[in-house]
């Protein structure tokens, strides 16, 4: 049977952190969900609409849309999701011991939960430090986000941050 992963996060904006993810974990599974998941605790940047238009077109330029599916999912638990996919595993990103902190006792209790495993892929280094609220801050001061972000999303904050 297809094994099925999916790919959680806020997204806002998709960068080229998260695109390395998908990348690594596109080449580990045969069908990826990378899913918007609406998170209460954070202040949006880009609606939700937005943020899968840049993902969708961030993952062609990748070269690995044959096997994604892009979503989102609001109402809920993301395990509810998952089981719905037939999705087994999700997929997270690991940059630091922050991360480490933040994301297992998630993994624990999705477990609990459904049983479903969580994978940590890592980084290349060269896109560790990278994150969306860095990327959200620097284009809101006006700075160039081109060494973070997918070119897709490079465009569309320049032609905002510009007001055309
Ligand atoms: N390098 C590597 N990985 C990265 C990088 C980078 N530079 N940047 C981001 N990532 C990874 C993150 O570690 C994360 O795995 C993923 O990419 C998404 O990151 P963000 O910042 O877009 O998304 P978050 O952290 O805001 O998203 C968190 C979720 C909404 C996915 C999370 O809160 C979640 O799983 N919620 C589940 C809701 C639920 O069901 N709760 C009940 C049970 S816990």
């Amino acid at each position: 049977s297809a094994r099925i992963a999916v790919v959680p996060g806020s997204f806002d904006p998709p960068t080229l952190g998260h695109l390395d993810v998908i990348r690594r974990a596109a080449a580990l599974y045969d069908e990826l969900h990378v899913l918007v998941v609406h998170n209460p605790d954070k202040q949006a940047m880009l609606p939700v609409a937005q943020r899968l238009a840049l993902l969708d077109e961030s993952i062609a330029e990748a070269g690995v849309s044959g096997k994604v599916i892009v979503g989102s999912w609001s109402m809920g638990l993301l395990v509810d999701y998952a089981r719905d996919v037939n999705a087994g595993v999700l997929v997270k990103g690991l940059r630091s011991q922050v991360d480490v902190a933040y994301e297992s006792p998630m993994a624990i209790v999705n477990r609990h939960l459904a049983g479903i495993e969580t994978v940590f892929l890592l980084p290349d280094p060269a896109h560790a430090l990278v994150s969306s609220s860095l990327v959200r801050q620097v284009a809101a001061l006006g700075g160039d986000v081109t060494p973070f972000v997918p070119p897709a999303v490079a465009r569309f904050l320049d032609t905002g941050a510009r007001g055309i």
